[in-house]
């Protein structure tokens, strides 16, 4: 008998199990009950610290320039499955995020039923949110429902599981951590060393998690007028994973260069319209010389003894990590909701109106930072897993080691 699947034939099944080995979804909408994620796929013995990602979900609440919704909320992780004792056991991981602003809500999005009544439309649609594609594409006569899963509120759900990514990669040596580089039009003239970014993320208040605190005070500024203007801003965050070892990601498949994956990965968050890999667009105006980054070799405490001049690739050659620190930057569109409304179409009657107008944040690149942070963690563990193996930490951390020592010794 043949075997048959909705994903075609029995080998196209067999790649698609081996590529994601590490699995997840995410449910729920922006006012209903709780968020939802599934992880599946990690070893068991892996220890869970239930603080960290609720230190994780309050870093995604953070940043100056949020809305009233960051009030409500005190976003926590619920695990349900996978984890007994404070430790993975390799069955699926299920956990929910409470949606505090559920009970002013509760009537007006019932999942059952209801009165109809009470219903609050979404009457004309944002430009710049998924609004008007939305309804349709699903064929709503208005964009409530569009509004609710396409909301930024769905990335606390991938920072809870990417945080859990995080946990295992610290198992390995690697950290995953962002800070801001633009807010607006006030951007910072430096990169940013590891060890700044790492302090940056331990402070207890975070405004615009920007690492230099003359330039945070302008992105401060920038913020303040777009609210006094009824305006909104975007901006440009930097993920950097520091002590990944060279080998993740291959050539091999277009689909398995590490470059595209996490390109794809920061590309799905809310708001993100472009991604940018090491020195990404600026390498393309220069020439050869000035961007790769010269080879050399001298006994360092590295993963080998190979060194590098300076990093614009950003950690990734030819779709494979190659031992630098990996950096990846997300450019985020302006919030599509205004308080001074753009000119958009009543859904019913088809009249020229002002856009709809719900509470909204006035920025957001740090909150988006930290849910990239959880993308790129989920993509690396993801690839980790593929090269290490293995179905309980022991066995992964066991032939990571002796991969270690194999680079030790080439
Ligand atoms: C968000 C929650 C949302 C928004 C924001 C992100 O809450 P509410 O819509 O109830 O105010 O603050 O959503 C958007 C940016 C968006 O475009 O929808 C969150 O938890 O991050």
């Amino acid at each position: 008998m043949s075997l048959s699947t909705p994903l075609g034939r029995p080998e196209t099944l067999i790649r698609y199990n081996r590529k994601f080995m590490l699995r997840y979804f995410t449910a729920g909408e922006s006012h209903g009950e709780a968020l939802v994620a599934f992880l599946s796929g990690m070893p068991a013995g892996l220890r869970i610290d239930q603080a960290f990602l609720d230190r994780e979900l309050w870093r995604r609440q953070q940043g100056y320039g949020r809305g009233g919704r960051m009030k409500i909320e005190r976003d926590s992780a619920h695990i349900l499955s996978g984890v007994r004792q404070g430790l993975t056991i390799g069955s699926p991981i299920s956990l929910q995020i409470e949606n505090r602003d559920w009970k002013n809500w509760q009537e007006s999005l019932p999942v059952a039923g209801g009165d109809p009544a009470r219903h609050k439309r979404v009457a004309s649609p944002r430009p710049g949110h998924a609004d008007l594609a939305g309804a349709l594409k699903y064929n709503f006569p208005e964009a409530r429902y569009v509004l609710e899963r396409a909301s930024a509120r769905e990335s606390a759900a991938r920072v809870a599981v990417g945080g859990i990514a995080k946990l295992f990669l610290r198992e390995l040596g690697i950290e995953v951590l962002s800070h801001v580089v633009t807010t607006g039009s006030v951007t910072l003239p430096e990169p940013v060393p590891w060890e700044k970014i790492f302090a940056l993320c331990e402070h207890k208040e975070i405004l615009l998690n920007c690492a230099d605190p003359e330039v945070e005070q302008r992105m401060k500024e920038a913020v303040d007028e777009a609210l006094k203007t009824g305006d909104s801003l975007g901006g440009v965050f930097e993920v950097v994973a520091h002590q990944v070892p060279p080998g993740l990601g291959t050539y091999a498949q277009w689909d398995e260069r590490l470059d595209a994956q996490l390109a794809a990965a920061v590309m799905s968050l809310q708001a993100v319209k472009a991604v940018e890999i090491g020195a990404g667009v600026a390498a393309a105006f220069a020439p050869g010389s000035k961007v790769h980054d010269e080879i050399g070799y001298a006994a360092t405490s590295g993963f080998t003894a190979f060194s590098r001049t300076h990093n614009n690739a950003g950690g990734i050659e030819g779709g494979v990590s190659n031992g630098e620190e990996i950096r990846v930057r997300g450019y985020l569109k302006p919030i599509s909701t205004l308080r001074r409304p753009l000119q958009s179409v009543d859904f019913a009657t088809r009249e020229p109106v002002k856009a709809a107008y719900e509470r909204s944040d006035v920025c957001v690149v740090p909150a988006a930072g930290v849910g990239a942070e959880a993308m790129v963690a989920l993509t690396l563990a993801r690839c980790a897993l593929e090269k290490f193996g293995g179905d309980s930490m022991t066995e992964t951390l066991r032939n990571f080691h002796g991969y270690c020592q194999q680079l030790k010794n080439y």
